[in-house]
Parts: C-alpha cells; sequence; structure tokens
C-alpha cells in the first residue's frame, strides 16, 4: 500500500503524522510550502481543491479532513489501537477530533490571521480577542476532560495527537495558556512520545529545507 501524506510544518497536518508514526506505518510525507502558496498550484488543487493540508493519498485515492484521515488510519492499523475498540467510544473518538477540527480550529485561525474573517480596518484586534474567548472556553472543557488522566482514553489514541496540535498552535501565540494545567501535562506528555519528536525532527528538517529555498 502507498501512503502520502501532504503536510505543511505548524500545520494541523502534524497530527496524522504522529498517528501514522504511531501506527508504524510506511508513509512518504510530502512538504507543502504554504508561504510559497504551493497548495494554491493547479496540481495541488486537482487532489484538493479545498487547497489544504493534510490531505492523504492512499494508492491513489484522495482523503481530506484530519478526522478523516485519522479514522483511516485507526481502522487501517487496528494493532496500533489509535481509535478505541468499542464503538460507543470509538464514536467520542470521533466527536473529539471533530470539535478539534470545527470547534477548536477555525478560531486558532483567526488569532493567526484575523483579515480572512473580517477586513474591516481595525478589526483585527476583536477578532482576535472574540476567538481568544472562544478557545479559552474550549481549553477549559478539554482541561476538564482531562483531569486526572493522561490521556482521553485510558491509552494514546488518535483524538491526542489531534488535542496535542490545538494546543501547541495555541502555545504559539500569546495567551493565558498557564491556567490549563491538565491541558499542560497532556501536551507535554504526547510532545515526549517518540513518534512526536519524531515529527518534530521532521518539521525542523522541512523548516530548514524552506528557508534555504527562500
Ligand atoms: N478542516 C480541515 C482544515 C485543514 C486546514 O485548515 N489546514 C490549514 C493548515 S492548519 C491549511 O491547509 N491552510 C491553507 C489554506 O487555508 O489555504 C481539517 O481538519 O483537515
Amino acid at each position: 500500500m502507498e501512503i502520502i501524506l501532504y503536510y505543511a510544518p505548524i500545520t494541523c497536518a502534524l497530527a496524522p503524522y504522529i498517528t501514522l508514526t504511531e501506527a508504524d506505518a510506511k508513509f512518504e510525507a510530502r512538504p507543502i510550502n504554504l508561504r510559497k502558496g504551493q497548495h494554491m498550484t493547479p496540481d495541488y488543487l486537482k487532489l484538493n481543491p479545498k487547497h489544504k493540508v493534510p490531505l492523504l493519498v492512499v494508492d491513489g485515492q484522495v482523503l481530506s479532513e484530519s478526522a478523516a484521515i485519522q479514522l483511516w488510519i485507526g481502522r487501517t492499523f487496528p494493532q496500533a489501537r489509535l481509535m478505541p475498540a468499542d464503538p460507543w467510544q470509538e464514536l467520542k473518538a470521533i466527536s473529539l477530533m471533530s470539535w478539534c477540527a470545527s470547534g477548536i480550529h477555525p478560531f486558532l485561525a483567526r488569532i493567526n490571521s484575523p483579515p480572512r474573517v473580517c477586513d474591516v480596518p481595525g478589526a483585527d484586534d476583536s477578532v482576535k480577542r472574540l476567538a481568544t474567548e472562544v478557545l479559552l472556553e474550549n481549553f477549559t472543557i478539554a482541561d476538564e476532560l482531562l483531569a486526572g488522566r493522561e490521556f482521553f482514553f485510558d491509552h494514546f489514541t488518535a483524538p491526542d495527537a489531534h488535542f496535542f496540535w490545538t494546543f501547541r498552535r495555541a502555545t504559539q501565540f500569546e495567551l493565558p495558556l498557564a491556567q490549563f494545567k491538565n491541558c499542560t501535562a497532556h501536551y507535554e506528555s504526547v510532545g515526549k512520545r517518540p513518534s512526536a519528536q519524531k515529527l518534530l525532527a521532521f518539521e525542523k528538517s522541512v523548516q530548514e529545507q524552506f528557508a534555504k529555498a527562500a
């Protein structure tokens, strides 16, 4: 089976990179330089008209959307136990990943780039303030979910990789995150895993490669 993951540094594509690594899957990560607009080229748009990463191509079949990609990885490599085996718990895992993708991610994107959602001159601070409020509300919920536990379930699963990305992205902005003790502990715990360490080394190498090509 040929597995290609289209990936860009810093982005949510790091979550499937981590889960594919946890699954011990053989895959090729193809770096996309968003700053250079490589996600807007005709070839990439043919693969993903939504011009986003992550994108998974499995034996020529294309799959977009992080939650679906994570589910595919979990189902394809069941021995890695990346999705809970119990059907109800599996739905809870899908629910968590949908929340990361649609309830948390869009607010990180607003903080990162306010003009993408409001181009009224002078609106940036207001967009960031409102997005931060929602983000912190979500992290409060996650902090409660993670109380007294290392992971969302009784062992590491795909939602842990997905949530790790959201919290990591938040640490790259100036936000009051120290209050989220359980999210912070989760972030540190996932960050120490060999899969996350591999991802971080890969990210660094891609960033260096992009800097050289700039
Ligand atoms: N709903 C998508 C969102 C993916 C997404 O927004 N990816 C960002 C990087 S974190 C991206 O590729 N942005 C480029 C663009 O919007 O043109 C998912 O969960 O996979």
